[in-house]
């Protein structure tokens, strides 16, 4: 048994435990908007899933296009969705209640909601992440929404690790973009950029992070010949209205992540299930998941 496997003798043991948070860490994420959580995940289960999202990654049509022809945004990262839909391996790690407990506890919530999974896989030389917040995508009716960023190996500063700028949760500084270079300069000019800290750390396998919805983040380039393979699960407090969509990408995500939900109605999809509650409610949601389909949401990936 590796070090640090102690007690958690299966992938599954460990995907169900819970992961005390260390003292003060649900005030400092309300405060900060992000948090880091050390030692969330054994080594068993990064080399469990780690090869389920790079050959997701390999079959990525964004992939077939060389780096110096795409956009800012697609060279920061290939960008694979709701992996839980296509394959049920991924599916014990979407549906953790360890990690879904985790968001719960930080956002302060007695409930959360799957919105989606994506694989992004900052590809060897790939692009910087441009400074965003995520929930200028997302036509929810709350400020309860959180990711979990998942390394699936270590990440030093060279490859591209998530940095984050404490406080901005609570700050528009630039909310209504979309990601590119454009954005982050207007981001990087408002005056009240520089009094945020900005947190950048290397990140190692097995250690995960949370940041709401409203948290400005972003990640440098990749500069090394390996490709930086990264998880995140997307939840959102249960009971949380949609909202009537405002932008393109809105409309977007209502179709595909919200499509039997009513606007000013608690989210209740089929594709939103939920993945941990306090009164334990959540037991059968694995049970009734649809089986594995080549499809997103409501669109059909041929
Ligand atoms: O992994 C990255 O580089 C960006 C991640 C991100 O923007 C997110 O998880 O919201």
């Amino acid at each position: 048994m590796a070090v640090g496997d102690q007690g958690r003798d299966t992938v599954d043991e460990d995907l169900a435990g819970a992961h005390p948070l260390p003292a003060g860490t649900v005030a400092a994420f309300a405060r900060d908007g992000f948090a880091r959580v050390p030692g969330v995940l054994a080594p068993a289960t990064i080399e469990r899933f780690r090869p389920v999202v790079a050959e997701v990654a390999a079959g990525s049509p964004q992939a077939q296009v060389p780096l110096a022809q795409r956009s800012v945004y697609q060279r920061a990262f290939l960008q694979e969705v709701n992996l839980w839909q296509r394959t049920a391996a991924i599916r014990p790690l979407v549906f953790s209640p360890k990690l879904a407990r985790l968001a719960a506890d930080l956002l302060g919530v007695d409930a959360v909601r799957i919105y989606h999974d994506q694989a992004l896989v900052k590809e060897a030389h790939g692009g910087k992440t441009p400074w965003h917040c995520d929930q200028y995508y997302w036509p929810l009716a709350t400020d309860r929404t959180v990711t979990v960023w998942i390394p699936l190996q270590d990440v030093p500063f060279e490859m591209g690790p998530l940095a984050f700028a404490a406080g901005s949760q609570r700050i528009d500084l630039g909310r209504a973009l979309d990601i590119s270079d454009e954005s982050e300069a207007r981001i990087f000019r408002h005056p009240r950029w520089r009094e945020l800290p900005v947190d950048e750390a290397p990140a190692r396998a097995g250690d995960v992070t949370y940041h709401l919805g409203w948290t400005f983040h972003g990640a440098r380039p990749n500069d090394t010949d390996v490709d930086r393979l990264v998880f995140t699960i997307i939840y959102v407090a249960d009971g949380a209205a949609l909202a009537e969509p405002v932008t393109p990408g809105q409309v977007f995500d209502r179709q595909i992540w919200l499509p039997d939900s009513e606007v000013g109605r608690p989210i209740d999809s089929w594709l939103n299930p939920v993945v941990w509650a306090r009164d334990g409610r959540h037991r059968d949601t694995v049970a009734h998941l649809p089986g594995p389909a080549p499809r997103i949401g409501t669109f059909d990936l041929g």
